[in-house]
């Protein structure tokens, strides 16, 4: 990963927050190279661009430990990838370059810097967001970078970028959804791949056509579902075999039963390979369409996450347009395909009372009688969220903005029903209840 060469860019993940345990990183879930860093590390190396990448997320670090790093590579940008709960530490990366290295650019982009642009640039130490895929936009401004034309009329031509002309912040253009099939695969040799669990994540679409009211992937990809061609997804399964001996994947898309057709054909094309796979998929696609689950199956489908959010059915059709025994038929088929199945439930919606909450425990339980693990979360108003964006409209009060606090195990809103004490208590009550002979936590959010 740090090989003490000097380069052009260095590409680095926000820390973990000092209260994660090191421990929660033995946990395959945690343990994934960060795709969208070396998908950005690929087109600049393309650019002829000379690129190091230091994962902090997963090997660990504080923001200071960036100063070594730019000591040895001499870089000319250092561009950081955060999420919100990850902000506060990529500020104090940039607080470090600057302090140390005051002509080194600084870089934020990923979920937080596209939901907040305005915000992240009111930071004195940053330079530039780029805002939602960031492949072309930060190729684009690395060459402007690196050739001096840097220009308030030539950053304006960058699309997707954010910059400053004084106090202002400027934002350009948004920038055109990339076509899928013409991303080259991720870099991976720029990070040791064997020390991760999740060697094998691989993004086989980018993109979710739904519209649930908590998710922030609206504010990347606009509903636009892009999965990509079966056969470059399998050429990429291959060469991950090939140069790693991987036999086990996880695609780490938002979803992978959005286009049934493309998820078929991609089924068919690994049958009888050998190769077993995890991945997140919506109820909704499924519901209708159960013999997409036998299909994924004997495609080696191994193991399905399915947020389902809810187990009340007034609140399930608000939230996910589903009804429990949509989600009842749909999980038994899963089960009965033999895959390991998580369903992943929420509380704090808008419209939970305890009543509402009892169910979705009820819910919970049945499902583990199925053989599902369940992990529990509690709502958070995530950036770039219609939730965040109007919390007003939910009958909700967002009650803290200290983004570090922004994890699925915190009560951060008080609802029409229920305050954020109210909501902390019942969930610690429930995972009591529902960890005495079992221990769940949860980890991802689809
Ligand atoms: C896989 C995944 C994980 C994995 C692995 C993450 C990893 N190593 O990349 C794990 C399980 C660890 C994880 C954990 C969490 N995740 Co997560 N995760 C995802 C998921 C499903 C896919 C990520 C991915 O690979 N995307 C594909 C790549 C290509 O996109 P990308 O990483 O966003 O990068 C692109 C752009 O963002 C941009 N970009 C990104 N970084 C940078 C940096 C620079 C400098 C530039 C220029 C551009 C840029 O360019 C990239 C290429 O186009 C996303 C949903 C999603 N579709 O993104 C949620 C998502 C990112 N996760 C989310 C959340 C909330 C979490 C957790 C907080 C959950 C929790 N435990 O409470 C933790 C926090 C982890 C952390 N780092 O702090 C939210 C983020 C919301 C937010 N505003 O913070 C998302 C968006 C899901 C959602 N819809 O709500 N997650
Ligand atoms: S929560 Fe999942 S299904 Fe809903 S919009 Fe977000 S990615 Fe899509």
């Amino acid at each position: 990963m740090s090989d003490g060469t000097a380069s052009d860019v260095l590409l680095v993940t926000s820390p973990r927050p000092p209260w994660i345990s090191p421990k929660a990183f033995e946990v395959s879930e945690n343990s994934c190279p960060p795709l969208g860093l070396l998908y950005l590390a690929r087109y600049l190396e393309n650019a002829g661009v000379t690129v190091r990448v230091n994962d902090f997320y997963r090997f660990g670090g504080k923001p200071k430990d960036v100063i070594p790093l730019i000591n040895e590579s001499r870089p000319k940008i250092v561009a950081i990838s955060t999420l919100t709960s990850g902000f506060s530490l990529a500020k104090r990366i940039c607080r470090h370059v600057k302090e140390n290295a005051p002509d080194v650019v600084t870089v934020i982009g990923g979920a937080h810097a596209t939901a907040l642009p305005r915000e992240v640039l009111a930071e004195p130490d940053v330079d530039f967001v780029v805002r939602g895929e960031g492949e072309l936009s930060l190729e684009e401004l690395v060459r402007a970078v690196l050739e001096g034309e840097t220009s308030s009329t030539s950053l304006s031509r960058i699309d997707g970028i954010g910059f400053k002309i004084g106090e202002n912040a400027v934002l350009t253009s948004d920038r055109r959804l990339l076509d899928v099939d013409e991303i080259p695969e991720p870099a991976r040799h720029l990070v040791p791949l064997d020390q991760y669990l999740q060697a094998g994540a691989i993004l086989v679409s980018r993109g979710c056509p739904a519209h649930c009211f908590f998710c922030s992937s609206v504010s990347f990809n606009t509903h636009r579902y892009r999965f990509r061609s079966p056969s470059l997804v399998v050429s990429e399964i291959e060469g991950l075999h090939r140069a790693h001996g991987l036999t086990e994947f996880e695609f780490m898309d938002d979803v992978i039963t959005s286009d049934p057709k493309r998820l078929r054909e991609l089924c068919l094309k690994l049958q009888g390979r050998g190769f077993r796979w995890a991945c997140q998929a919506r109820i909704k696609d499924l519901e209708d369409d159960l013999g997409l689950l036998d299909a994924m199956a004997a495609g080696g489908c191994a193991g399905i996450f399915f947020g389902v959010e809810a187990g009340n059915d007034d609140v399930l059709r608000k939230v996910k347009g589903l009804t429990t025994a949509g989600v009842t038929k749909v999980v038994e088929r899963a089960v009965a395909n033999h895959l390991n199945v998580i369903t992943s439930f929420m509380i704090g919606h808008p419209w939970d009372t305890r009543q509402t909450i009892e169910d979705t425990f009820n819910l919970m339980l049945r499902l583990r009688d199925l053989g599902c693990h369940t992990p529990m979360s509690i709502l958070v108003p995530f950036p770039g969220s219609p939730l965040a964006q109007a919390p007003e409209n939910f009958g909700i009060r967002i009650e803290s903005r200290d983004y570090s606090d922004y994890y699925h195990n915190r009560a951060l809103l008080t609802t029409q029903h229920l305050s954020r004490e109210e909501l902390r208590e019942i969930y610690l009550d429930l995972l009591f209840r529902f960890t005495i002979d079992q221990e769940d936590i949860p980890t991802r959010q689809n």
